[in-house]
């Protein structure tokens, strides 16, 4: 009898350890850097499409990178979605991430492969849009101030405490911006813009879609984001208008990759794939995100800025993609331009 009773036991222990195993296994853990709302709109999309259990964490492009790194010994997220490429591309060449070749690849833009290729299949583009900066139209005539139009503009001392941009460290849309205008203007000259922008700056917020939301809200006048990103205000009802700087401008490819050594590498696989269908990225309509996606198949929004029409450089996304171009311009604008005085 005691032995059928430890028999017994050592099954159900065996068993249990067997379910536990599997439940474990039932989960992915998904750093999200585009908007939050999207990024809640994909884990509980993912959820609701496979039972696998999702725990999300937002944070901007430049810190889930700085995260990825600080916990590349033992690390805790399997699959990263959305924000910049850049980082995306320094986090392949850091041997932070991990290769795949999605099935879904046949249905992606090229632009979206290219990427890929560029980083030996660490990541891939998921969307892609241009750089501008949006403004509110009701602050800007109470002030009497001018509408601008370009870069230049910006560094105007009329828009002294009325223009608003993230700090590139942390964020992916203010390093675009600083990419973007150092590719623009050569790099002496576009540092000297950098430091004309600071005069007119009122805050580097940590998040880069921070200045556009504030605007919106009445608590700045000109923000430069993403211009889909100042689109999504305007489409919700706020007095915000869109700018494509009349020199032209810089533009990302928003990105995925693989956490490398994650511990739910088949589950992160599962939600890349996922990602990459025609159906879910035609929900990012639902969230007012108005990217153009790298699904050919995904729908677009007559909202959406039309990249065709916008004057757009040609980014060097190798470059400014590397590790070391990256972490020199960062170091550059730390030193020579976010310590002068305002
Ligand atoms: O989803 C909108 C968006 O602008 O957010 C991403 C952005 O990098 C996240 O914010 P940070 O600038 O703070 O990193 C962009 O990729 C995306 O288009």
């Amino acid at each position: 009898m005691k032995q059928i009773q430890k028999l017994a036991a050592a099954v159900g222990v065996a068993l249990l350890g067997c379910m536990s195993q599997s439940i474990a296994a039932e989960k992915v853990t998904y750093y999200c850097s585009a908007q939050e709302d999207w990024c809640q709109l994909m884990a509980s999309g993912f959820e609701e499409a496979t039972g696998i259990k999702v725990n999300m964490t937002r944070k901007s492009s430049g810190e889930t990178f700085a995260q990825i790194k600080a916990e590349a010994d033992n690390p805790k997220g399997d699959v990263w979605w959305g924000g910049t490429g850049d980082p995306h591309l320094q986090a392949a060449e850091e041997g932070l991430t991990e290769a795949y070749e999605s099935p879904m690849r046949g249905e992606l833009h090229d632009w979206s492969i290219s990427q890929s290729e560029s980083a030996d299949n660490k990541t891939i583009g998921i969307y892609s849009g241009a750089l501008g900066y949006g403004y509110n139209e009701e602050i800007l005539k109470a002030n009497n101030l001018p509408e601008p139009a370009c870069w230049e503009d910006l560094l105007k001392p009329e828009y002294k405490g009325h223009v608003q941009m993230a700090n590139p460290n942390s964020s992916g849309t203010a390093y675009t911006t600083l990419a973007t205008i150092v590719q623009l203007f050569g790099e002496d000259e576009g540092f000297e813009f950098m430091k004309g922008l600071h005069k007119n700056i009122n805050q580097y917020t940590k998040s880069g879609s921070a200045p556009i939301k504030a605007a919106a809200r009445g608590e700045n006048t000109i923000g430069i984001v993403f211009m889909h990103d100042a689109v999504k205000q305007a489409a919700s009802g706020f007095p915000i208008k869109v700018v494509a700087p009349c020199e032209g401008t810089g533009y990302e490819i928003g990105s995925m990759s693989l956490i490398k050594d994650g511990r739910n590498l088949e589950n992160a696989k599962k939600f890349y794939d996922w990602a990459l269908t025609a159906d879910v990225q035609s929900r990012s309509l639902e969230v007012k995100a108005f990217q153009v996606m790298s699904n050919k198949s995904a729908e677009s929004s007559p909202q959406a800025p039309d990249l065709a029409s916008i004057k757009l450089i040609d980014y060097d996304f190798k470059k400014y993609g590397s590790s070391a171009e990256r972490k020199r311009l960062l170091k550059k604008w730390d030193d020579e331009v976010s310590t002068l005085p305002r």
